[in-house]
């Protein structure tokens, strides 16, 4: 692909991805025009990395009359794929292409993407973790934090890109593929911007629609609906399980990780010895060990890292312990489902603080382990009463508002007794009150370490 003097659109500069295209833009010597929603005032930090840059700036919309005259449009994964301009641009022919399509149709290097609808930041993690003792440069990327731009274009063919991918990344993606693909798990989720699960379930498949019977597809046999994801890639199949002993993957038996990928099982370690605990986690893992195999990593490296990575930050991570209050931060609960496997995590009575942006989720289950769970719910943000309703409905009364995460920790702090548990896992995206989970999550563990040393 020749991007030279082609007038090229990023759309969205968004914190990262759009920063790094125009930085990758400019190396290709295209002509750029970087547009976006948000002011010049709201991206003067954005902007400010720009500088000695050359592109042509649209900002607090998308001007038509510009934009359509473009030969390439790549979008964020932040702009949702069916804006009019997009709409437009596509009426007129040109492309439109996720900053991922543009970074893979750059890079010679081998790939390995992960997706799923929770788990994804901590399997690429310590996948990282795990390879980052292999020879080769590692580069680890994608949702994760880090733009695959950045990195993908820039490795060699011996080297290895581990990416962690959206459903918004996946949206706008043409020949991406990568020669390992590992799904986790697909639960209801982002259905505000997908419009329906099925659409969600779609663009989580296009992780794999373009394999070929070269490269392989890592799937969680427990979860039916990824089972079914072997239908729609030509890649080989390796599933893995918690739940059934597999004539060919990664599975469970008497309390050990057993591998067969060969026809000849083999034991790789103890479930007991694996430090990040749990079954979401031990799903993570078992994701994590079958792309390790099929890497090539040696056993004794791997069975070292899984004894010692604890974990992500923002991921049931413990803060303090405050006059005998232990404080969790579970800010990358971001959905329902993720915030329900936190609070099935602790055995303690519970203060849950949850509640955020408005995804469209369904919160009838979650309420449900919150009936029976959680002792104090303490909630916050744009779905605050959608919570309420849900747990009401079930009969349950020790509801609390708030308006902000410091309001939520000192509530928090007079409910609680010792032995009590605080827990901060909204079951929601963060964006009606922050710009990331990261934020909250610092946000409450500021809070709470300033509390302590009070
Ligand atoms: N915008 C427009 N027009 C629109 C809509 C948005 O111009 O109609 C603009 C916004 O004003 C913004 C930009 O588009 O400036 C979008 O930016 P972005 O959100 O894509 O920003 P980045 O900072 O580049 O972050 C993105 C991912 N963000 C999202 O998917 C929302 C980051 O994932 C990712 O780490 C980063 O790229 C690097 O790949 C974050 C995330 O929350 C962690 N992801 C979701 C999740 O995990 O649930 C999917």
């Amino acid at each position: 692909m020749r991007l030279r003097d082609k007038l090229v659109t990023v759309v969205g500069l968004g914190k990262r991805t759009g920063v790094e295209l125009v930085k990758f833009l400019d190396q290709k010597e295209a002509k750029i025009i970087v547009t976006d929603a948000k002011t010049e005032k709201e991206l003067t930090i954005e902007l400010s990395k720009l500088e000695g840059y050359k592109f042509e700036l649209d900002l607090g919309g998308h001007t038509e009359d510009l934009i359509l005259k473009s030969d390439l449009l790549v979008i964020s994964p932040g702009v949702p794929n069916d804006i009019p301009i997009l709409e437009r641009a596509r009426d007129k022919g040109i492309e439109v292409i996720s900053e991922i399509e543009l970074a893979y149709r750059f890079s010679i290097a081998p790939l390995v993407a992960i997706t799923g609808t929770n788990g994804k930041t901590t399997t690429t993690t310590l996948l990282g973790e795990i390879c980052s003792k292999l020879e080769s440069k590692v580069a680890v990327g994608g949702n994760i934090g880090r733009p695959l731009i950045k990195d993908l274009p820039y490795l060699k063919k011996d080297d290895l890109a581990i990416a962690e991918i959206s459903s918004f990344q996946l949206e706008e993606v043409i020949d991406f593929k990568p020669d390992i693909g590992l799904v986790l798990n697909v639960t209801p989720d982002h259905l505000d911007r997908h419009g329906t699960f099925e659409e969600y379930i779609k663009a989580k498949r296009r992780l794999l629609i373009n394999q070929t019977e070269k490269d392989y597809a890592v799937l969680n046999y427990d979860d039916q609906l990824v089972r079914e994801f072997a239908d729609y890639t030509a890649g080989k199949i390796v599933f893995f399980s918690q739940k059934v002993e597999l004539d060919c993957g990664i599975y469970l038996k008497n309390g050990e990780v057993i591998a067969n990928l060969t026809g000849q099982p083999e034991k790789i370690i103890a479930i007991d010895e694996i430090r990040i605990k749990g079954p979401h986690n031990l799903e993570n893992t078992l994701g994590a060990i079958a792309i390790s195999l099929l890497l090539g990593v040696k056993k004794e490296v791997l069975i070292k890292t899984l004894r010692e990575f604890g974990g992500v930050d923002h991921r049931i991570e413990s803060v303090a312990v405050v006059d005998g209050v232990e404080y969790i931060n579970d800010s990358k609960g971001t959905n329902p489902v993720a915030a329900t496997k936190a609070v099935e995590t602790f055995e303690q009575p519970l203060i849950l603080i949850a509640g955020g942006k408005d995804k469209g989720s369904d919160f009838s289950n979650f309420a449900e382990t919150i009936a029976e769970q959680v002792k104090e719910l303490i909630l916050l943000g744009e779905t605050a009463s959608k919570i309420e309703q849900s747990v009401k409905r079930l009969g349950y009364q020790a509801i609390h508002h708030v308006d902000s995460i410091e309001e939520a920790v000192n509530l928090a702090d007079e409910l609680a007794v010792e032995g009590d548990l605080v827990l901060l896992s909204p079951a929601c995206a963060s964006w009606d009150m922050f710009n990331s989970y990261k934020e909250r999550g610092e946000r409450f563990k500021g809070t709470v370490k300033k509390m302590r040393r009070e």
